[in-house]
Parts: C-alpha cells; structure tokens; sequence
C-alpha cells in the first residue's frame, strides 16, 4: 500500500491485506494486474479493443487463449416492417382505453394489432455473436513456471503476460491497433530460439471452415438464420504469423512455430455488414481481411505497435484524475478489490476504475465501428445476455455519458453514424405505426436498423420515447464541443425529426396538459397516459431543437411551435410523500416510499436531463432527493452508476461517494467489468461520467441579453474523502477544457481553455464570474476565481 501524496511522494507502509507483491519499478497505477492466469474466466481476462476488433486476453502458460471480436457479427437479419397496415387504427383505440384506464383490453389490442410481428423477442432481432477463440499452446508447464505477471496498462492500451520457465523469462504483449485495424500478440524471450507454440482455433459456430496455408490460419463462416430468404452473415478470421529466425509450418489446421527468437499473430477479423439501410451488406470479409493484412504487409512489429501507442494516447491521455490518499496499485487488482471492501479508502482504485470507463469508451467505440453495445464489443456466446443489444431505455445512453466530460469526442461516433442510419427505418416506423412524422425507435435496438415497437412482452418493449432519448446524447455532443458542423449535418436532422414525432404524437391529458399515451415507466410500468419520464425527455429534446434552429438560423417556424408546445408540456410533479411523481395517476404513486425499482427514470430531468436543476428549483430539487432516498442505494450496476451522477446532480458528493463504494465494492469482476450481474458495461461508463460530474457540472443554461451560456459550477459534489486532488482535461459544455487542484475540500487553482471563442459563468460556491475566452486561449484563476 502506499499513500499519494501529490502526484511525485510515495511513501510505502505495510499492504492492509499483505505484503506488496510487486517491485516499485513494476507498480503503476493505470494498471490492472494479476499474479495468476485467467484460466476460461472471461471476466478475469483483460479486454483490448481497437472500436470494431476486441481481444480478450486470458494469459494461460500453456493452453492461451485469445478471444477475438469483432462488433458487427450478428445473428438475425433486416426486416421491412410493412406488415402492421392496422396498426394506426389499434393505436388509436388503445390510447382510448387507457384513459379510460381498461389497461388489459388496451395491452391485448397493442400487442396483437399494434407491435410489429417482428423485431425483439424474434429470430429476425438476432444477437450480437462470439467470433473465434486463438488457441496457443506452448508446451510450458504452467505449475513450473514462476515470476508469473499479467497486466493491462490503461495508458498505452497493452496487456502483457510474462513468467519464468526452465531459465527463460518469456514475455507476451498484444493490442488491437485502430491504425491498422488488427489485433496482434507477440512472443519474446531472453533467450535466443526459445519461441516455440503451436496455434489453433475453435468456435462456436457450427458453419466454418478452419484452413491453415503457410503462415495463416483463416477461419470462414456463415451465421445460420434457418431462413433461406434471408443468409446470415459472412465472417472470416484471419491470422498470420511472422518469426525472426527458426519456422512456421502449416499442419492440419495449425500452424506451428519452431525454435524462433521471437514471433507475432497478426489477427485480422470482418464480416460482409455495412452500416447502411435497408440491406446492411457490404464488401465480402475475406476481401477486407486480405486488404487489412496487406496494408500492413512490410510493417514490423515495433512500428505497429509504436503507432497503436501513439494514437491510444492520444485520446486516453487526455485527462490526469489524482485524488490523494490511499493508493494500493501494488497489490493485484482482484486483492486490492477485496481490501477496498473492508475500508474502502483506496483512492487510487476509484481513480483506477474512472481510467478504466474512459479505456473501455476508446476500445469499444472508435470511426468505423458499430457503437458499443451492453457488452461493449467482447462476447464468449452466440446467445448473451439481452441479446448484446442496444437498449435505448438507459443502457446505451449511459454509454455515452462519459464521452462527452471525459473529453472522448472521437468516440462518439460511432453512435452518430448508428443513429443517423436509424433515422431511416425509423421514418418507417413512424409513419406505418403512428401515422407520424420523424423518425421513433423503441427500446431494443439492433445494427439491423429495427424500429419497429417488437411484439415480446408487448408494451414492456414500446418505449417510443426512445428515440428521443438518444436525440439527448446527440445534442450534448454539440454542446461540450461546439462543433457547427456536426450540429448542422448530423444533430439538427436527428433532432428535428425526433421532435416531429412528437409534435404528432403528444396526447393532452386532464389540466390541457400535454403527455404520452401509451406511457410506460421503464421495466416499471403500467400502462398510463404520462409517465413523467417521458414528457421530461420530450421537454429536453424541445428545448435542445429550438436552440438547435437557432444557432443554425432555421425552421424558425417550428422552433416557435416548439416552444409553444413545450410549455404546455406536464410539468414534473410532487406527490403525496414529498417525492416527485413517476406517473400523472396518484394512485400509482401508492408505494414511492417503498419502491426500490433499479429504473429511476422520473430522475431523467436531475440526470441526464436539465429540467431540475439544484440550486435553482429548491422545492424539485428536495423532491428528488425524497425519491432518491425512497428508492434506496441498493442496486444493480448500471443503476448505482446512474445513482452516482444523480447524488452528483442534487449536490450531495458524500451520498455520490457511497455509491462508488457499493458499485466497487459489490458490482464489479476481477476484471473491473461492471455487473448488472451479468457484466454489462454500462455501469463502466455511468461510474466515469458520474465521477466527473461530482467534480464539473455544465448543464445549466443562462440566458442573457438573448445570448445563451453554460454555468460551470467548480467542485460542486466533492466528497469529505476527497479533499486534496486534482484534474486535467475535463469538458465542460459550451467549448471549454478545465483543469482543477483542490486542497483540504477548496479549490486553489482553474485553467480554463477554450475550443471555440465563447462565454460561460464558472461558479465556485456563491462566487461567480463571467468569463469570455478566445478560441485557443486559456485563463488561469485562483481559489476565489480571481484571474491570475
Ligand atoms: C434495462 C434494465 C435491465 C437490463 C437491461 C439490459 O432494460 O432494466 O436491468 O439492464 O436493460
């Protein structure tokens, strides 16, 4: 163990659950590191990715195994969703029913006359697939080997394995270069002609070929849909394996490397999926793999890996979190797990797994790959959890939370891409289900472009606000970076045409107050015509459009339309136990003081909303705080990272702080991996995002003299436990980069940078200042925010 006192003095004291295992030269504190193999447990195995290629590294002596990825591998196909002509008409009967509160005739026609036949629950939805497993076999004894090490270090994106065995020291490395879009392991050894394995590969798929040529191992496929109209998709693996000295031979379906000095797998990976509707087929895998090996052809080891470094961190090393005190990176990371538990002060591993949600966004989530999905991009079955989908109800939401603050903008991406094309299925949707203009998603979503409201379980799956709720993450990524360009091109369509939805698709209910019907509280229900969640994420979407149309200077006709509609929105409410009101019907609110649901939905406008804001709406801001006790901290993972940026948001950085000792201390794997339980890796990225947002909040909007800014309020959730730290290379919304030391719980300095010339309030406490910065420029200021 050893305390951090400032970035440079380390003193060593004795480990609280033993002696430090690991010299000071090895320890690093961007690291997860292990003394033992990971044997077949994936969530002890250390994750690589490069956006669209993930390796799962499991650092077995003998018997390696490399779980290879790739993001667009899919079982299901694309469905044309023209099947539904009554559709409207049921819809409409339905709304009626539910005001009328005949929830059980209403379910009955939505899910037989309204849902598509197809979509969630059916074959067509599909799941996102395992790929191929490398098998290495060394011959190594693995009860003789010592010296045993294996690590993933967050900052250059390298997971390493080295042992002794019979007087060698070997040593593996691998990565997965997003440059070179490959995945890659080499082999060395303090000794000369020492390199010796033999490599295979197993699947999970029934429909392969396995052929070794040469020096390559290809690995082809095809998905079984049991559908001959529709083919599944084509894949195919791709390895090569170069040495300096010694051989490689083909034999059977292996490749066997003899006596080399060192050796490298080159691992390339594709399916023939293209992001791009109605078909989402593109170039076949094989081609793609053959041209990714070639590009790369006469490049060495040394150079790929360089250059993987070199664009890692880039982005990783963007933001510097130290929060001083207790750091015990000289333990390995399962034992540093179970002592956080008994004390929970290790500051270092709360700074640890913040790196890790912002290492797992630049692995999963990169240009020209699919977003990340409830597993980010790793998978070991053909049938994961809830399909490894993309649930648009919170999960893939929170994906996202953190690439915005966390100054991860490249990562976004793949989720603008992703929506974009679902824009079109969705204009679909709209029209066919809801006789509507825009565009709608549901709350399962596929890279088949499905839309469609999916018949399993019926209501449980319409969520129609779905689409908005994405629209969400689509306008912050404007808002923290400024970017005129990508609000014109890319969020302005997306907005405006999840705001036509609504505009044709909102219902007014008792008071002349418009809401949603059919309304459903997330996994929560019941039918209802308003559940607040909704109508807080419609006012969101609004007002994110008509600021939206005026920056850009268009459609100032439905800006005003907006606007008007927006006030007449139903406004959150507080009930009968001080709490705010999930759904508009009193009697459904019989048990907010009991109910520990995971889903805080009626929170959307605390987090990630801006509806409520603390310290301007006093009587909300109490009423969120009732519920948030009501509901417990208790939770699966996802819910206690959502928890995090909501205690956060209602300034409470000790209640915020709690939380992240749960989550580490009772949802994580050896391996960091969140756990609803099962893994799912959204409670990563909540857990990232909600750590800054205890340290910089941007979300409030001042407007004056017309012109709008963001208030930058400094520090405002930090806990007792953190009282001396610092941070580098955060974003703040409005364009800004903000570096913040703190000392005994105040704030001693700020370095405030801007993207594009703007203006903002930073507020510290009741101390406020307005600023206007230059592009490029930075303003340094004290504690009591005065310029330096
Ligand atoms: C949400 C949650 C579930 C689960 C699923 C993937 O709908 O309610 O708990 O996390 O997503």
């Amino acid at each position: 163990m050893k305390i951090l006192l400032g970035a440079a003095m380390v003193i060593a004291l004795a480990g609280i659950a033993g002696e430090s295992k690991l010299s000071a030269d090895e320890s690093q504190d961007l690291s997860l590191w292990y003394d033992k193999p990971a044997g077949n447990d994936w969530s002890y195995a250390l994750p690589l990715g490069n956006g669209r290629l993930g390796l799962m590294v499991f650092g077995n002596v003998d018997n390696e195994r490399l779980m290879f990825n790739e993001d667009s591998l899919w079982s299901g196909w694309a469905v044309e969703d023209a099947n539904r002509e009554g559709s409207l008409e049921a819809l409409k009967k339905a709304r009626v029913l539910i005001q009328q509160k005949k929830n059980k005739e209403a379910d009955q026609i939505l899910l037989n006359d309204f849902c598509s036949l197809y979509g969630y629950g059916k074959k067509d939805f599909g799941a996102f697939q395992s790929f191929f497993d490398a098998r290495l076999v060394t011959g190594h004894n693995p009860d003789a080997a010592t010296n045993y090490h294996r690590k993933l270090d967050l900052e250059v994106g390298i997971a390493t394995v080295s042992y002794t065995y019979d007087g060698v020291a070997y040593k593996r490395e691998a990565f997965c270069s997003h440059p070179a879009q490959v995945s890659v392991m080499s082999f060395t050894a303090d000794k000369p002609g020492q390199i010796s394995f033999t490599l295979s590969a197993t699947s999970l798929h029934k429909k392969i070929e396995l052929s070794a040529q040469g020096n390559q191992l290809i690995l082809s496929g095809q998905i079984e849909t049991g559908n001959t109209n529709f083919p599944g998709m084509l894949f195919e693996g791709r390895m090569q394996v170069r040495s300096n000295g010694g051989n490689i031979t083909a034999k059977g379906n292996s490749i066997c490397v003899k006596g080399a000095d060192s050796a490298t797998i080159i691992m390339a990976g594709a399916t023939n999926y293209k992001l791009e509707y109605p078909k989402y087929r593109g170039t076949s895998p094989d081609k793609k793999n053959i041209s990714a090996l070639s590009r790369i052809a006469s490049i060495s080891y040394k150079e790929l890996r360089q250059k993987h470094v070199e664009d890692h961190a880039k982005l990783f090393g963007r933001v510097d979190l130290t929060l001083e005190g207790v750091s015990r990176s000289d333990l390995p990371t399962n034992e540093r797990m179970t002592a956080y538990k008994k004390d929970r002060t290790d500051r270092g591993l709360e700074t640890l797994l913040f790196q890790y949600g912002r290492y797992l966004l630049i692995a999963s989530s990169r240009l020209g790959g699919l977003p990340a999905n409830l597993q980010g991009l790793w998978n070991n079955s053909n049938t994961p959890p809830w399909n490894g989908d993309y649930h648009l109800n919170i999960n893939m939401e929170m994906n996202y939370w953190p690439a915005g603050n966390a100054n991860l903008d490249e990562c976004f991406h793949p989720l603008a891409d992703w929506v974009t094309d679902l824009t079109k299925p969705g204009a679909e949707s709209a029209k066919i289900h809801y006789g509507a203009r825009g565009w709608v998603a549901h709350h399962c979503a596929n890279p088949w472009g499905m839309t469609a409201p999916g018949p399993r379980r019926g209501v449980h799956m319409l969520e129609a606000e779905s689409g908005a709720f994405i629209s969400q993450n689509i306008w912050d990524h404007y808002a923290f970076t400024q970017d005129r360009k990508y609000l014109e091109k890319t969020a302005w369509p997306i907005l405006k045409g999840a705001a036509l939805f609504w505009i044709d698709n909102l219902q007014e209910v008792e008071g002349g107050y418009l809401a949603v019907n059919p309304s459903y509280s997330p996994e929560h229900g019941p039918l209802s015509d308003g559940a607040y969640y909704q109508t807080m994420i419609i006012w969101d979407l609004f007002t994110h459009c008509i600021e939206a149309g005026q920056i850009l200077g268009t459609d100032a006709k439905l800006c005003k339309q907006l606007q008007e509609l927006r006030s007449r929105l139903q406004p959150p409410e507080i009930g009968s136990y001080g709490q705010i009101c999930e759904w508009r019907d009193p009697n459904l609110e019989k048990n907010a003081n009991k109910d520990k649901h995971r889903h805080v939905s009626h929170m959307y406008a605390v987090y990630p909303g801006h509806q409520i804001i603390a310290g301007r709406d006093k009587e909300l801001t109490s009423a969120a705080i009732k519920s948030m006790n009501y509901r417990g901290d208790a939770a699966t993972g996802w819910s206690m990272g959502w928890k995090i940026n909501l205690w956060a948001r209602l300034l409470d950085g000790d209640h915020a702080h709690k939380l992240i000792g749960n989550l580490i201390s009772s949802r994580l794997y050896p391996n960091l991996w969140d756990s609803h339980p099962p893994f799912q890796i959204d409670g990563n990225f909540g857990y990232t995002a909600g750590v800054l947002e205890m340290l910089l909040q941007s979300h409030e909007q001042l407007i004056d003299k017309n012109e709008s800014h963001y208030n930058i309020v400094l520090l405002p959730a930090l806990p007792s436990v953190w009282s001396n730290g610092s941070v580098n290379g955060l974003c703040a919304r409005g364009g800004f980069i903000v570096d913040l030391s703190w000392k005994d719980g105040k704030l001693t300095k700020i370095m405030l940078t801007a993207r594009q010339t703007n203006s903002c309030v930073i507020s510290y406490g009741s101390t406020k200042k307005e600023l206007k910065v230059r592009k490029g420029e930075t303003v340094h200021l004290d504690g009591s925010l005065a310029i330096l």
